[in-house]
């Protein structure tokens, strides 16, 4: 056996099912060894395509989706979507070959110095330096990759290692992961004790109650305490838009209703909450707020982000163990705030204007899709409405990028969504930059036969900075574009398009998508001017008593 087919043999250890890549000329071995394997390629058609797959797995999944290139120019691809999973803590294992160790020392043709060049955007990188250590080195990528909070693993595999016959027999290593601590009784007790004392707490969660499937205890706690719960983009679905005690989500880096909650908190209980996504100096201006930090990880730095209490444990059974000793609240009335969401929604149910508007999508859209049906978003003024106003009922169902934010991550990301959960509707909506960025991976699908729908709302600009522009220099530029002819586009890689040309479409047209059963493309002209309208409208907000 060489060392490449060892390396296959503890990649399913791991449990391995799918590496999404495109095989070079260094990782032929590793490639050959696949032939025998229960792993399935993914063949893509951009090396960033294959790392936004594996993002969006390990999102999914919790386990570490598996990405592949070639040295040099192919693992340089890799990156934007390897740092995307990385910082939106998504385990994500990143393999590359690299050229013989004898030309390791000098210029050598496509040679870079891969582990460094991962290294600040991973939490564990090396290289296959003998083939004895294949399972130690595979091992602790996975183990890495996947232990709170979970991140990228990227090793490099010389074509000369690869290719060694190993003597010995070296087996996988048994896969393992860390035990969360317990959490601390006294600090339980001086948490319970805070929210006890507090005038109006209200509950900050993150992505973490997600990754530690924490959600149903987050809903009991906040129900037996009576406290309000707001969330991050990527915390979406932790409490159900629907239920009584959320507030919605926070993180639009503006004031929204949600942060008159935050005004008025004298204590905020941060659950699994990731300040990557949002800022604390937002929410916490005055660094006057009592801090409660439940987590399996310890809080960052922040002046903004000072805790009165820190318990370490699994969020779970922090919850449980807290919710016993805490006093319920009285009297906080969070319907105020849910009901200007919902108006701002319902207001725009029957808008026949065109372009749509946002608001008039995103109802539609909630119209269609059920709520177990997955929705990726892309990155742009679009995520901001979808953030704001998507209606999310449960976890893993609205999936935002928003640690990182690349663009280029839905349609990709919206292949690994249908692969994992291929009884659900899968629906990427991305603006008309960033579906641009990743497109060709429609091929990948339609070759995968994975059926989805891609919504993009065209305004042939980049909106989001167009927005930025007009809020911070009342002036804009440089951001307009030409598109190509959606529809056509879609039919010559051999998918379907359809374009809507009223709001009353939409619906029906989306419906369609849908029953067509392959990838199709639903080009949507979109009304922009409702950003600096929302900027306006959020400016002005006065919190209601
Ligand atoms: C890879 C990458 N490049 C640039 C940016 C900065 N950026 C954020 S949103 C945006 C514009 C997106 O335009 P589009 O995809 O058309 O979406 P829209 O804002 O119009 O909804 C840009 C350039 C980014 N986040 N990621």
């Amino acid at each position: 056996m060489n060392a490449a087919k060892l390396f296959i043999i503890c990649l399913e250890n791991e449990g391995v099912e799918y590496i999404f890549g495109i095989p070079g000329e260094e990782n032929l071995h590793v490639m050959d060894a696949l032939h025998d394997s229960s792993i399935k390629f993914i063949t893509v058609r951009h090396e960033q395509g294959a790392a936004f797959m594996a993002d969006v797995y390990g999102r999914l999944t919790g386990r570490a989706g598996v990405c592949l290139a070639t040295l040099g120019p192919g693992a340089t691809n890799l990156i934007t979507g390897f740092a995307d999973a990385n910082m939106d803590r998504a385990p994500i294992v990143a393999i590359a070959g690299q050229g013989s160790t004898a030309r390791m020392h000098k210029e050598s043709h496509q040679m870079l110095d891969l582990v460094n060049l991962f290294k600040p955007i991973s939490k564990y990188s090396s290289e296959i330096l003998q083939p004895e250590v294949v399972p130690e080195i595979v091992r602790k990528a996975f183990k890495d990759a996947q232990a709170e909070k979970p991140g990228g693993a990227f090793i490099s595999f010389p074509e000369n290692i690869a290719a060694e016959t190993i003597v010995q027999n070296f087996k996988p290593l048994k896969v393992q992961s860390p035990t969360p601590p317990y959490p601390a009784p006294n600090k339980i007790k001086q948490a319970a004790e805070l929210i006890s004392a507090a005038h109006y707490p209200i509950i900050m969660a993150g992505n973490g109650v997600i990754r530690d499937k924490a959600h149903m205890a987050l809903i009991a706690f906040a129900e037996k305490l009576n406290i309000p719960v707001a969330h991050t983009f990527m915390a979406k679905g932790c409490v159900p838009f629907s239920h009584p005690l959320s507030l919605g989500t926070v993180g639009l880096q503006a004031r929204d209703y949600v942060s008159c909650g935050f005004d008025r908190a004298d204590v905020v209980v941060c659950v699994g909450y990731d300040m990557v996504e949002y800022h604390p100096k937002l929410w916490n201006p005055k660094a006057d707020k009592k801090i409660i930090h439940i987590d399996l990880t310890y809080a960052e730095v922040d002046a903004h982000y000072q805790l009165e209490v820190g318990v370490l444990g699994t969020i779970k059974q922090t919850l449980e163990l807290m919710s016993e000793q805490t006093q319920p609240k009285s009297g906080i009335n969070t319907g105020s705030l849910r009901e200007l969401i919902e108006a701002e929604l319902d207001n725009y149910a029957d808008d026949v204007s065109f372009p749509l508007k946002p608001q008039r999508i995103l109802y539609d859209t909630r119209q269609v899709l059920a709520d177990e049906d997955i929705l990726l978003s892309d990155v742009g003024a679009h995520k901001m409405w979808i953030a704001r106003l998507f209606r999310c009922e449960h976890p893993n169902t609205c999936i935002i990028s928003n640690g990182f934010a690349a663009m280029g991550i839905a349609l990709p990301g919206a292949l690994a969504a249908k692969l994992t959960n291929p009884n659900k509707r899968v629906l990427a909506i991305t603006g008309d930059a960033g579906f641009m960025m990743n497109s060709q991976e429609i091929e990948t699908a339609l070759r995968h036969k994975l059926a989805f729908v891609v919504m993009i709302w065209e305004d042939k600009e980049y909106g989001l900075i167009k927005w930025h522009q007009q809020r911070r220099f009342g002036r804009t530029g440089d951001i307009s574009f030409n598109n190509p002819d959606f529809v056509k586009y879609a039919e010559s890689l051999g998918a379907i398009g359809y374009r809507v040309n009223h709001a009353d479409e939409l619906i029906p047209t989306l419906n369609r998508a849908f029953t067509d059963n392959t990838v199709v493309i639903v080009d949507v002209p979109v009304d922009y001017s409702e950003n600096m309208r929302l900027t306006e409208k959020l400016g002005e907000l006065i919190c209601p008593i």
